[in-house]
């Protein structure tokens, strides 16, 4: 059985039907979804606000790299196309690995193409904030309780940004 924490996000297009449709094709693997937030853009600041959402997903038989594959098979369904000189640039969906749990035991991998845990999220406040709301008590494997990296410098700073759009509910897809 592996666990997955999984960030959705969108700033093309239908940005609230694009992560509709990834927690669709999650299907059956999506055990929670938090709230919808809209999140200033991190990374490359000339591009439209994010929505993102968080979603904690299990299988019995999926591998780290499952996880990957279907992340990729969601962005692929939602028209991503990807721009190879604009790293952070904007997506009509992006469905990235946080972490993986294999039987409860988090796995860890420096493999470039699946880095686990994922080797910004100790960074994002997109990420961390929807999390932490559904899952107070969460480690990130490596850095500790998510509680924690909430009011490290560089995160805090971004938090009050990370704006809840509670009109926005996935929660009814679990
Ligand atoms: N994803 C990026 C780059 N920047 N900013 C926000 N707010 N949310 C994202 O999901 C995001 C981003 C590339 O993965
Ligand atoms: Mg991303
Ligand atoms: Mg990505």
């Amino acid at each position: 059985m592996t666990t997955a924490v999984l960030s959705i996000g969108s700033n093309l297009g239908d940005s609230f039907a694009h992560l509709r449709a990834a927690v669709r094709q999650l299907g059956a693997a999506v055990v929670h979804v938090s709230g919808v937030y809209a999140t200033p853009p991190w990374g490359d600041s000339a591009q439209p606000p994010y929505l993102n959402a968080v979603v904690l997903t299990e299988d019995p038989t999926a591998t780290a790299r499952d996880w990957l594959t279907r992340a990729q098979a969601c962005e692929a369904a939602g028209g991503r196309v990807r721009d190879p000189d604009r790293r952070f640039g904007p997506r009509t969906l992006d469905v990235d690995v946080i972490a993986v749990w294999d039987d409860g035991v988090p796995v860890l991998d420096d493999d470039p193409e699946l880095t686990l845990p994922h080797p910004r999220a100790h960074l994002r406040a997109f990420v961390l904030v929807p999390w932490h709301a559904v899952r107070p008590d969460a480690e990130l494997p490596g850095h500790g309780p998510i509680a924690a990296l909430l009011t490290t410098p560089e995160v805090a700073a971004d938090v009050a940004g990370v704006t809840p759009r509670p009109e926005l509910s996935l929660e009814s897809m679990e």
